[in-house]
């Protein structure tokens, strides 16, 4: 059977189904019908299902002519029916996951779309997990849904996990030039998920003996930025108490051409990955009896980052006879990094939400964000700083080193500024107002 996939897929016979259509999913919806795939794309938002069926896209790696080409085309389709997944040879799964109020994975998505594929599994097709989660997902959770469909893993239908590497907004590396691993559950289910990728993705296809082994090498490419970050947060710290430029350490130490990194110190840890992806290893790691002391300490320095920036500030006002409670504070970026429109754990909330119980005014200027949730309220960005609202806060705090910013403006006229980003460059910083971590 195994045989047969392989022939439709190097046919491009195959139809492929992505389940879950956000910045992983569509964006390999869209590498596989541009591959000349025929393709399904499942979607609990009936929103997203309208714009794709109208041609319209909303992720920005994905190329609006081209998404609009493949939907005219009938190339891709998109639909919340999942009984489709009777015409699907692969599907592709691409959902969130989540850590719950505990830190704890949160597989109920995956589950979800498990069990809705399992109720249309038919013999010789191909399921493939790409969402980031603990070692052993794959076989511990998808594998026994699956097979309540009476179909046998390896022999009728196959089961592989290959961790998605979307970097949003990178321009340079994208789906398909971003080296792909796969690990199957079966030698066969191994050779037709790769054979799969290998006929979309430009990139190479690493093989891996098995999804437990692809689980873990997500989580530890992730792990790795974490706790390199949290080092660089530490020693951030650290300089600043013996008055030692920690960016320029970096930049020093960065010269060394091997067996050296960079990372940089910033206000805390964005993103829908970095400062989540740990803990599924540490909450995966307690079922061994083993705790993850690196992982968890790093967890801790990054994530009192924002208020390591709070107690900064208010240190920096005293020194001008201000307090916090009063003071006008202008927040440069929400967004969880630069030149990016997306604020998710993005450690500017957590630095707004101590600004407010400080009982500061705050105000957020933000050129790619325009609304955000605050504590359940709806709140409006500024999408450019004006001269007046610069001259007129206490302290500009820089939390996101959007390009957009004019940092020259900003240095001229603020009456005091912490740049967490190192953003301003040193050319423009002649009057004594600048301050950074
Ligand atoms: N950050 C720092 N210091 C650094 C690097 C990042 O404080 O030196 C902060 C960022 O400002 C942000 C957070 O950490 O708030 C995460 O930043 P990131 O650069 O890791 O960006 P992400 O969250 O978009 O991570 C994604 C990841 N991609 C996937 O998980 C598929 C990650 O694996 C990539 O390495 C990363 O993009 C990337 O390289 O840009």
């Amino acid at each position: 059977m195994a045989s047969e996939l392989i022939k439709r897929i190097n046919e491009k016979k195959a139809v492929i189904g992505v389940v879950g259509l956000g910045y992983v999913g569509l964006p390999l919806a869209v590498e596989n019908a541009k591959a000349g795939y025929q393709v399904i794309g499942f979607d609990v938002h009936t929103e997203k299902i309208e714009k794709i069926n109208r041609g319209i896209n909303y992720i920005g790696d994905v190329n609006d002519e081209e998404l609009a080409k493949l939907i005219k085309a009938d190339q891709f389709i998109a639909t919340d029916d999942y009984s489709l997944i009777k015409n699907v040879d692969a599907v592709v799964i691409c959902v969130p996951t989540p850590l719950d109020v505990h830190k704890q994975a949160d597989t109920s998505y995956v589950e979800a779309a498990t069990k809705e594929i399992s109720n249309y599994l038919h013999k010789g097709m191909l399921v493939v997990l790409e969402s980031t989660t603990y070692p052993g997902t794959t076989e511990e959770v998808l594998k026994p849904i699956l097979e309540q469909s009476t179909l046998t893993c390896g022999k009728e239908f196959f089961l592989a996990y290959s961790p998605e590497r979307v970097d949003p907004g990178n321009k340079t590396f994208k789906t398909s030039n971003t080296p792909k691993v796969v690990g199957g559950m079966t030698e066969s289910c191994t050779e037709v998920a790769v054979t799969m990728y290998r006929n979309v993705l430009e990139a190479d296809i690493h093989e891996v003996s098995s999804p437990a082994i692809a689980e873990m090498e997500k989580l530890l490419e992730n792990t790795f930025r974490n706790i390199n970050i949290g080092l660089a947060n530490e020693m951030a710290i650290l300089c600043n108490k013996m008055g030692i430029d920690v960016w320029e350490v970096i930049d020093a130490a960065a010269t060394k051409p091997y067996g050296f990194m960079p990372f940089y110190p910033g206000p805390g840890l964005g993103g829908h990955c970095i400062p989540i992806d740990p803990w599924y290893l540490t909450w995966k790691a307690k079922e061994y009896n083993y705790h993850t002391k690196l992982i968890e300490s790093a967890g801790e320095i990054n994530n009192e980052m924002p208020e390591y920036v709070v107690n900064r500030s208010m240190q920096l006002l005293n020194k001008k006879g201000k307090a916090l409670n009063g003071s006008n504070i202008l927040i440069l970026g929400i967004a969880y990094k630069k030149d990016i429109d997306d604020y998710r754990e993005s450690p500017a909330i957590p630095i707004l939400e101590l600004l407010e119980e400080a009982g500061a005014n705050w105000n957020v200027v933000d050129p790619l964000v325009q609304h955000f949730e605050l504590k359940g309220s709806t709140y409006t960005t500024v999408e450019v700083a004006t001269e007046q609202m610069i001259k007129s806060a206490d302290l500009v705090l820089i939390t996101t080193n959007h390009s957009k910013f004019e940092y020259e403006e900003i240095a001229q006229n603020a009456n005091m500024i912490f740049d967490t980003r190192n953003a301003v460059s040193d050319k423009f910083i002649i009057k004594d107002n600048y301050n950074k971590l």
